[in-house]
């Protein structure tokens, strides 16, 4: 995908502040800290649009960035992330329902699981809700230059065995940039309108 723009349009926490225009949209949903914020810059060429950080937690509100005019990436906050404190967790938690419930134009999600860890509870469940909201799904194995490649292969196998996807999961990695061509190939027909 040739980018030729790609902004930071609004930060949200309910329905009321997400985007009112029809432009199709495509969420990166995860556990805290698997990588999406910066997924988000690699796959639009930017340094630092998308704020990440080795501390998990780091994405509270749901980000909507704006590509070539055209589509959103919208950056969720991580699933399952237990040290916010109750207060945060929970809105946290609303934030994502809201999201969910109300983005007639989400057109695809991105789930990315972290590769190190190939059956968390969390992917469980969150994968799990996800499926019940029927959307286009598509599972990546982010930060996957952190396993050596007979590491990766046998956590890819295991991603998939764990939660029974119909294929193994993409390897991305946003540091070496590798992965991305194929996530955009996988995600223009569903933001092509
Ligand atoms: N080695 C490596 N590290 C990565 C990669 N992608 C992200 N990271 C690191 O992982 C940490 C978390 O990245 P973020 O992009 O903030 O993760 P997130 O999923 O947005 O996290 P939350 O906003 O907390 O939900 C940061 O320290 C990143 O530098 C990658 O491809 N390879
Ligand atoms: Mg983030």
């Amino acid at each position: 995908m040739k980018i030729i723009s790609a902004e930071m349009v609004t930060s949200a926490a309910d329905a009321s502040g997400f985007p009112d225009d029809n432009l199709p949209q495509i969420a990166l949903a995860g556990r805290s800290n698997a990588g999406k914020s910066s997924l988000i810059n690699a796959l639009c060429h930017s340094r630092g649009m998308a704020r990440s950080s080795q501390a998990p937690g780091k994405t509270r509100l749901i980000n909507f960035y704006r590509v070539n005019d055209a589509f959103y990436l919208v950056d969720l906050p991580g699933f399952g992330y237990a040290k916010v404190g109750r207060d945060m967790r929970d809105l946290m938690e609303i934030a994502l329902r809201a999201y969910f419930d109300s983005a007639k134009s989400l057109k695809g999600v991105l789930y990315l699981v972290d590769p190190r860890v190939p059956d968390s509870p969390v992917d469980h469940a969150a994968l799990e809700w996800i499926l019940e909201r029927d959307r286009p799904l598509m599972v990546l194995a982010a930060r996957a230059d952190q396993l050596k490649k007979a590491a990766l292969e046998k956590a890819l196998a295991e991603i998939a065995k764990n939660h029974q996807l119909p294929e193994s999961p993409l390897p991305v990695s946003s540091l070496k940039k590798t992965g991305l061509d194929e996530v955009w190939a996988e995600l223009m027909p569903l933001v092509v309108q």
